[in-house]
């Protein structure tokens, strides 16, 4: 038994949601040994196999599956790689007769798990076909903006879902709506941010493995897979399942918003979790295998375009950081010195890497410039900057919340970027940005999940998802990872620097 205390948001990443022993009924479910013997199957499976589903344990899945189709499953699986990869086959008379169905294969253990799915009847369409001339559109959008904004219209176009979002995962875990494609009858979402606890660890983790999933109806009683758990105790692990039920946790949450269908793709940048596709519907909506397969291609093309721009564009910033290299070293040796030269540094620095004040202390020497502390306050923060060390840049948005008395200039210096430029901590250049007064909008209080709900000692999704707004104080905008690297490189011209003057001037005195 849990007391509340103990329930806190830990308790959510610890369901195991890829064991759920459950699928959604739009599908059938079967594994199978590498011997062909069935060893677990959804009791659905007697709406197509004819037989008890339990009664079909223990037998050979060949006796099941017509012979031309078996040659087929068989081909597959011998090419299915190690890993994670799923195999899928469209329009597969499985049965001889007549009917058609759609099957994905995938190992799960020592097994194979067969998931079937009936085929789009009617007009056949050609979904994969669909996906080229969407990804050709993408690749005109020049910013990431637009590049999320027509993804996000594309999705929908191919889907038919009421709102279609990219959401991405800022470094804490919450995430925000940064484009959208609505149906116009629904609200937006654009500009909302979610906490982190929305989407748990083990969730995530297994979005990274598993790129598309789909809740068809979050009223749908699902199926269970039958028996629980192998002679050997374990339960049939779904992670690359298609069909797999989703957590009790979540469909609570999708109902509490009001949502009755939703899917979403991962967005991958460099093996990394880097935002979803999210979607979601206010009726039920069942997307054929084919259409979210096609789906899923066009997320993995939308995720390597969208690497693209973010690597042409941290490409972009370090050949500025370099010219940046060139003009201060031509500078010094043109004979001035950092002291002499610091406006003027100041000036190119400012080009690479926006700040509202800058601060130079070398040999106890201050200089500054826009927006800084004094030079009292800024010699205690120069002892506090010691402290972290010679060897590396640091920054904080919040300088306050780890060096108290910045409290009192919080108003001219909110964050700082520190630039160490002498072997010993001593000599600094430091950057200072200003309070950015932030309203930060969000999709229901985030607090307000520390609730005991139905389904036992978890936290439980919020009721409200409401516009709740909170007002950030106390910090800068974010120093970016672009501008974080290009402080490391100019750091190291700047240490070259100060040493070439140090000896310098050692010269002249000697
Ligand atoms: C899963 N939570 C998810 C998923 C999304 C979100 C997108 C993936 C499943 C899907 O596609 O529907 C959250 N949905 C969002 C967000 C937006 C959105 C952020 O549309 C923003 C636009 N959820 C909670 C709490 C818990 C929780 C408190 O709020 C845990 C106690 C759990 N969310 C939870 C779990 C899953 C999940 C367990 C996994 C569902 C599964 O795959 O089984």
């Amino acid at each position: 038994t849990y007391s509340p205390q103990q329930v806190d948001l830990s308790t959510c990443d610890l369901e195991p949601i890829h064991i759920i022993g459950r699928i959604q009924s739009f599908g059938w479910l079967l594994s199978f040994s590498s011997d062909w013997i069935i060893n677990h199957v959804s009791v659905n499976c007697a709406e197509i196999f004819g037989l008890d589903a339990i009664d079909m344990i223990g037998r050979a899945a060949t006796d099941f599956i017509a012979p031309s189709a078996l040659h087929d499953i068989r081909t597959r699986l011998q090419i299915l790689g190690a890993g994670d990869s799923v195999e899928r086959i469209f329009s597969i008379e499985l049965l001889d007769d007549g009917h058609c169905f759609d099957i994905a294969l995938h190992a799960s253990g020592r097994s194979f798990v067969l998931e079937i799915e009936p085929s789009e009847t009617g007009r056949r369409r050609d979904y994969v076909g669909y996906v080229r001339p969407m990804i050709d559109r993408l690749r005109t959008c020049s910013t990431i903006e637009q590049l999320c904004t027509s993804a996000a219209r594309h999705l929908r176009a191919l889907t038919g879902f009421d709102r279609v979002m990219i959401y991405r995962f800022e470094p804490s875990g919450a995430g925000e709506v940064i484009a959208e494609s609505l149906n116009g009858s629904v609200d937006s979402f654009y500009g909302l941010h979610f906490p982190a606890s929305d989407i748990p660890a083990q969730a995530r983790r297994l979005y990274s493995r598993n790129i598309l999933r789909i809740i068809t109806d979050i009223d749908d009683p699902t199926v269970p897979v039958v028996p629980a758990t192998s002679p050997q105790g374990e339960p049939l692990d779904l992670s690359m399942s298609g069909l797999r039920a989703v957590s009790p946790i979540h469909i609570e949450y999708l109902r509490n918003m009001g949502v009755k269908a939703s899917m979403s793709v991962s967005i991958m940048r460099r093996g990394k979790l880097w935002g979803l596709m999210a979607c979601h519907h206010y009726s039920p909506l069942r997307l054929s295998y084919s259409v979210r397969t096609a789906a899923e291609l066009f997320g993995e093309f939308f995720s390597y375009l969208l690497d693209q721009r973010e690597s042409d564009y941290s490409y972009e910033k370090r050949g500025q950081s370099m010219r940046l290299h060139d003009e201060i070293m031509a500078r010094v040796a043109g004979g001035d010195s950092l002291l002499t030269a610091f406006e003027d540094f100041a000036d190119s620095i400012g080009k690479v890497i926006a700040f509202d004040g800058i601060v130079g202390w070398v040999d106890g020497q201050f200089m500054a410039r826009g927006s800084t502390p004094t030079q009292a306050q800024f010699e205690g923060l120069a002892r506090f900057l010691n402290t972290a060390g010679a060897s590396t840049v640091w920054s904080t948005e919040n300088l306050s919340t780890v060096y108290e008395p910045a409290q009192h200039y919080s108003d001219v210096a909110a964050g700082l970027l520190a630039l160490p430029v002498s072997r010993s901590p001593r000599d600094y250049i430091v950057l200072f940005r200003r309070e950015q007064h932030r309203e930060v909008y969000w999709a229901g209080n985030p607090e307000k999940t520390i609730d005991l709900g139905p389904n036992g000692p978890r936290l439980t999704p919020r009721k409200s998802f409401d516009l709740w707004k909170e007002e950030r104080r106390g910090f800068c905008k974010p120093w970016t990872g672009d501008e974080i690297s290009a402080a490391e490189s100019l750091r190291i011209t700047l240490l070259e620097v100060v040493l070439r003057l140090a000896d310098a001037a050692n010269i002249e005195r000697e």
